[in-house]
């Protein structure tokens, strides 16, 4: 299993103290859609691809020195945990984790760091799709074949954090599948089927992160009684982790990372993705019409 070698805040979570580690996560390269769909996708498994990265224009091109120049000048959303920290551009961030890594050097430092947690930049910056490519074994992306474009989440997103930035327990919007390419930088993963934590984050809200994490008192009272089992696995530079609709994650930079993640779906969590989709889609015309009556 790997092992942690840095600075981890997220991992000093109840979890990691009282929940039962099953192992880590397979490394497979050269998977077919078949192999993929049969090994992963229908027992609901996290895999690690080895070698889709080393494809992509990405995995050379996008540093943090190619960022700060050529994409400078853009703002983008800040967030510790989730809660809002203001807008930032990417200079102006790229220079805050520079300063975070030396005063972390020398001063070592208990607070939780600014995190990028996401560049939403498909619309507006569509060039940076020709950096890319979907991982062909994971076969069609219905957001992109089937959904109604009015809808579709758009849920491409680049992350930047310095070491130890952290992104506390949920499981992703709408049901989704995801995948994350680790492009500089290693991460640190927990990963949890939600079935093991059904009797702790009982609203969608919860399960989507809209609580304290691991501090939420549920888990604590559920850990006395309860066996909560989970998967530790550590993303390198290169490396591309897919995790299936539903599975809770928590994640911590052991090192300043640049990752790219997007979310998906297929006929496997087809039912899920829609019936949620349209829920929250219904959520907000309710508030649309509530706060125009107000
Ligand atoms: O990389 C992170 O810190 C979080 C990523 C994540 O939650 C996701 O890709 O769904
Ligand atoms: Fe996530």
């Amino acid at each position: 299993m790997d092992q942690a070698t840095a600075n981890e805040p997220g991992f000093r979570g109840i979890l990691a103290e009282k929940g039962t580690c099953i192992g880590g996560v397979e490394r497979r390269s050269n998977l077919s859609e078949e192999e993929f769909r049969e090994e992963y996708l229908k027992p609901k498994k996290a895999v690690i691809l080895t070698d889709e990265i080393a494809k992509w224009n990405a995995s050379t091109k996008w540093t943090w020195d190619y960022f700060k120049s050529e994409y400078g000048d853009v703002k983008a959303p800040t967030g510790i945990t989730f809660q809002p920290q203001g807008a930032m551009t990417i200079a102006e961030y790229s220079d805050y984790v520079d300063r975070y890594e030396q005063e972390r050097l020398t001063n070592p430092m208990d607070a939780i760091p600014r995190y990028l947690e996401g560049w939403y930049f498909r619309e507006s910056h569509q060039e940076l799709l020709e950096d890319f490519q979907n991982p062909a074994c994971f076969g069609a992306d219905w957001f992109a074949t089937k959904f109604p474009k009015r809808f579709n989440p758009i849920a491409t997103a680049i992350i930047f954090g310095p070491t130890g930035s952290y992104t506390k327990l949920h499981y992703d919007g709408q049901s989704s599948h995801n995948w994350l390419a680790q492009i500089t930088g290693r991460k640190r993963w927990m990963l949890i089927e939600a079935e093991e934590l059904t009797d702790v984050f009982k609203t969608k809200a919860e399960s989507a992160g809209t609580y304290p994490g691991m501090d939420h008192p549920a888990l604590a009272k559920h850990l006395e009684t309860h066996e909560v089992r989970y998967r530790d696995c550590t993303t390198n530079p290169g490396e591309l982790l897919f995790f299936p609709s539903r599975v809770y994650h928590q994640v911590v930079g052991l090192e300043p990372t640049i990752s790219l993640t997007h979310n998906w779906f297929n006929d496997t969590n087809a039912r899920r993705v829609y019936w949620e989709s349209m829920l929250l889609h219904m959520r907000a015309m309710f508030q649309r019409t509530k706060s125009k009556r107000a």
